[in-house]
This record gives C-alpha cells, sequence and structure tokens, in this order.
C-alpha cells in the first residue's frame, strides 16, 4: 500500500471513523486511500471553515477526534478560525494538510506556502511528514496528540511523494495519556476555601460541565452555601430539568467583575480564571477582585469529575440533592421578540437535543429559559470567532444521528460559514436550524455605543447593519437543499419549530426579529 493508505489505516484503527474534506491535487491520494478503507467516513464541506468547525462539533460530542482534510496552506487557512475556536474548547481534531511533493516545494509553484506557521498557533502538535514509510506512524502520533488532555488540534503536513510512495503498512495505535489525577492538598485547600461559605465560589468549566461532575458540585454546594458559577462561554454543557442549574458568568465585565466582587474566594474546577472578554480603558482585565483568592481544585486537562467527588466527601456532601426545576413555560404569543424567541424554543425544543448556540444577542434569552427545557446539551462560541454555530451543528449531528439538533444561530455570524447548509442537506442531517434574523451586527451596534459613539456616523452605521438588502435565509437555504420558511410572529414561529422538529432532516426557520 502507499503512505496514504497506511496513514488513512492507522487512523481508523485508533478511532478516527470521519473525514471532513475539502481536497485539492496534493490530496488525490489521500483521498483514494478513504476508500480503500472501509468505515472510514468521508464528508465534503464547502468551505474549510465548514470542516473544522464540524470537526470541533464532532469532538465536542464524542471525545473522538474527526480527521479534516485540506488543501495546503491556502485551503488550511480558510479553516483557521474554528481551529482556534476548537482549541480553546480543547476539542480533539487531527489535521491531515496536503503539500507539494517535497522535492515540488523549491519550485515555488502558485500553491507553495509556510504551513506550520500557518498551523502552529492553533496546534498543540505539529509535525511534517518526511517519507512514506514513517507516515503511518506520524498518523498515529496526531491522533494520541490531539485525544492528550484535555485535547487539542494536532496537525500533520503531508507532502504528496510520502502519500504516494510504498509505505510498509499501518502503524499501531498509541497509548493516550489519562488525565493526572488531583493530588490531595488541592482538595484540602479547595475545603478550606469552601469553609467561607458563600463568600466562597467554584468556578466551573470544560470537563466540569458534564452531568455527574455538576451533580458532585451541588452537592458540595449544599454542604458548604458556596456559590456555584460556570464559564461564559463553554464548550458543552449539559442542563435542563433535573440537572444542575449553575448560575453562568455575565458577560460584560462590568457585570462578570460585579458577580464576582463580593467572593474571598474562587475555586477554578476545568476552567482558566476569568478574564474580560475585550480590554477596555479604565477596565482590568481579571474580573476577580484584588482581594479574591483564586485557586485550582483541577485544571482543565486534571481529573476533574474525580476531583469534585473527592472534594464532596472530603465536605461531606449529602450523597444527592435534588435541585429545584425551573419553571418550563410555554411558546410565547405575539410580536417575535429576542424574549419570545428564547422562550418558544425553550419551550419545544425535544429531551436529548443538542442546541448549538450561536445566537450572539439572541442567545441570552434562550439559555435562561433553557435551563427548564428537558435534559439536553447547549454548546457555545468557545473562542469568538464567529462562524462556528452551522459547522458545529453539521458535526454534532454526524456524532448523534439519533439526537435532534438545533443550531440558534445569529443572522451576520451564520454568513460566515452557510456552506454548512448543503452539508446537512447531502448528509440528510437531522438539523434544525433557527436563524435569529436581526439583520444587524447588535453587538457591535452595542460596543460603538461602549466606544462612546451614541449616534453613529454613515460609516459606522452602515459596518454594523445587514440590511439594503435584507439577507434572504429561506432562499439560501433552498439553494442549498435545505427547506426554508420565515416566522414574523410568536405564534409562526412555535408553528414553524413544531414542523421542524417533528421530520427528520435538515430544516431553516429564520426567526423574522422585530
Ligand atoms: C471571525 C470573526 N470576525 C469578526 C468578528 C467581530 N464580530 C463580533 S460579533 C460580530 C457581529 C455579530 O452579529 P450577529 O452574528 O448578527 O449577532 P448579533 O450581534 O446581531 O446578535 C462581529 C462581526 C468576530 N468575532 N469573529
Amino acid at each position: 500500500m502507499n503512505g496514504a493508505e497506511s496513514l488513512v489505516r492507522t487512523s481508523l484503527a485508533a478511532g478516527v471513523d470521519l473525514c471532513l474534506a475539502n481536497p485539492g491535487t496534493t490530496e488525490m491520494q489521500l483521498v483514494a486511500a478513504l476508500d480503500a478503507t472501509p468505515g472510514m467516513r468521508a464528508v465534503l464541506g464547502l468551505f474549510e471553515g465548514v470542516c473544522t468547525g464540524a470537526a470541533d462539533g464532532y469532538a465536542r460530542m464524542t471525545g473522538r477526534p474527526a480527521a479534516v482534510l485540506t488543501h495546503l496552506g491556502p485551503g488550511f487557512a480558510n479553516g483557521i478560525a474554528n481551529l482556534h475556536n476548537a482549541r480553546r474548547a480543547a476539542s480533539p481534531v487531527v489535521n491531515w494538510i496536503g503539500d507539494h511533493a517535497t522535492w515540488h516545494r523549491g519550485a515555488d509553484a502558485p500553491l507553495t506556502t509556510d504551513i506550520a506557521s500557518l498551523a502552529s498557533p492553533v496546534s498543540v502538535w505539529l509535525r511534517e511528514a518526511r517519507d512514506a514509510k514513517s507516515l503511518a506512524g506520524d498518523g498515529a502520533a496526531a491522533v494520541a496528540a490531539a485525544l492528550a488532555p484535555p485535547g487539542g488540534v494536532a496537525t500533520l503536513i503531508v507532502p504528496q511523494d510520502c502519500a504516494w510512495e510504498e509505505a510498509p503498512g499501518p502503524a499501531a495505535p498509541l497509548p493516550v495519556a489519562e488525565r493526572p489525577a488531583v493530588e490531595d492538598a488541592r482538595i484540602a485547600d479547595a475545603a478550606a476555601a469552601l469553609a467561607e461559605g458563600a463568600r466562597a465560589a467554584l468556578f466551573l468549566g470544560g470537563a466540569a460541565l458534564r452531568e455527574a461532575p455538576l451533580r458532585a458540585a451541588e452537592r458540595i454546594a449544599a454542604a458548604t452555601g458556596c456559590a456555584l458559577l460556570h464559564e461564559t462561554f463553554f464548550a458543552r454543557i449539559e442542563r435542563g430539568a433535573g440537572r444542575s442549574a449553575v448560575e453562568r458568568l455575565p458577560y460584560f465585565p462590568e457585570q462578570g467583575a460585579e458577580r464576582l466582587a463580593k467572593l474571598t474566594r474562587l475555586v477554578r474546577v476545568g476552567a482558566r480564571e476569568p478574564v474580560a472578554f475585550f480590554g477596555y480603558p479604565e477596565l482590568p482585565s481579571r474580573l476577580c477582585a484584588a482581594a479574591t483568592r483564586v485557586s485550582a481544585l483541577a485544571d482543565v486537562d486534571e481529573d476533574v469529575a474525580a476531583a469534585l467527588e473527592a472534594l464532596a466527601e472530603r465536605v461531606g456532601a449529602p450523597a444527592r440533592v435534588d435541585v429545584p426545576t425551573p419553571e418550563r413555560i410555554g411558546p410565547a404569543s405575539g410580536a417575535l421578540s429576542v424574549g419570545a424567541l428564547g422562550q418558544t424554543l425553550a419551550a419545544l425544543q425535544p429531551e436529548g437535543a443538542i442546541v448549538v448556540d450561536e445566537g450572539a444577542t439572541s442567545g441570552l434569552a434562550y439559555f435562561a429559559h433553557a435551563a427548564g427545557a428537558p435534559p439536553h446539551d447547549c454548546l457555545s462560541l468557545t473562542g469568538g470567532a464567529i462562524g462556528i454555530g452551522l459547522p458545529a451543528a453539521v458535526g454534532a449531528a454526524l456524532a448523534c444521528p439519533d439526537r435532534k439538533v438545533i443550531a440558534l444561530q445569529a443572522d451576520g455570524s451564520g454568513m460566515y460559514t452557510l456552506q454548512a447548509l448543503w452539508t446537512m442537506a447531502r448528509e440528510s442531517l437531522d438539523v434544525t436550524v433557527v436563524v435569529a434574523a436581526n439583520r444587524a451586527y447588535r453587538i457591535l451596534q452595542a460596543e460603538l455605543g461602549r466606544a462612546g459613539v451614541f449616534e453613529p456616523g454613515p460609516k459606522a452605521a452602515s459596518l454594523t447593519d445587514l440590511s439594503h438588502p435584507d439577507l434572504d435565509w429561506v432562499s439560501l437555504a433552498n439553494g442549498m437543499g435545505v427547506p426554508g420558511v420565515r416566522a414574523d410572529s410568536a405564534e409562526s414561529f412555535a408553528d414553524a419549530l413544531r414542523r421542524a422538529l417533528a421530520t427528520p432532516g435538515p430544516a431553516l426557520i429564520e426567526a423574522w426579529l422585530d
């Protein structure tokens, strides 16, 4: 077999059974190797950012990497923004980037690029294959590196001669590192911190936001009176009725700092210390007050779940606590406001839904309402690079074909990677897309105000407005094979949503906001 086939077979044996691809000439041997390897699924994305965002969504739901196949520096570069989000989500992803044959690089042909310099900022591991014989081993190392806690982006650059030359065969999978256990001193320190009661908080993120560790956190709170907060932008949280309703740290720095102001201790659990999303004049980067002592029970790459269990035991937590479920109110009526949209979506979403929230300013009301919705997962924008929502929904649907995926999608962000709709149609993915059509970069209009621009000039107004022409999401969806419908009242939105949720396959609702 050639090097390409040895790489693909090795990766499949190591648990990678999905390749999200946008290939070119330098990847033709790899493309053929996908066919030569039964069990490896290949899915085409019509823009590389769709492939990388889908790999992120897939990893968040499976804990396993997909392979992303892209074409030299320029193709790969189109996927970087969503790899940045994947990096922030600690999602395992394996990049295979095709490159010119080793001996052709010196010719400086048109697509020649310094791929490593593009890939290194988003990669925890980066290697350039040297020859066909070692390519399989490189592939095994890439998978192990992506899976090393807490998970990351591993990039393998594959010069085309390494793919086409003879290889000895696949390599064996490599062992994957375990999450290290937290030493006892940190459990003891956290227990001492929580003796401060309501003036202490557990700050939860990453692996702590799953059902079991959150339950342990609730037990700890019941025993100590500490507050429970979670990071504003999380990779994945398991929430809804019967599950812990931890409080989300507010986005704006003034509100975040105010929430944290009275704490004497903040104990991080799978989360980094909270900082302001942006720097503003007169505001500090850190959100915690200077007097607040910040410590770690467990860092993002450590065994967060076991640490919480050990802490629960240390503080004598009750064996179980019943968390009150917020009331689930019915669908809204009347005008289709952001609040009505969130209320209606939370009222109708089915049990087990995976909600990809890139709703931006239209997502906050939904998130509050959804605490009372049936148990579900919610994925958010971890790295601030907009354009993850629709691709991540593709990845989540590929990961979990038996669950309904709902993409709550702000219109401006959706336009970055709307090609994902085509992949939803082609792969018959069960995704209901709700486009929050406010026809503006609303958050930037708010940020203009924060910058002291209360009466934007014509240029500032035009650069934050999405009308003239209005986007027609129904036509955009239909043009990519996804049935689309517009709703302009709470009632018509509820009707459209009921229909979409009851019908398998992709559908798009353009929620024309007031
Ligand atoms: C890749 C990338 N490009 C640009 C930005 C800057 N940016 C942040 S929010 C935003 C507009 C968001 O508009 P929309 O998605 O419609 O949500 P809304 O604010 O209207 O709720 C832009 C352009 C960004 N965060 N990431």
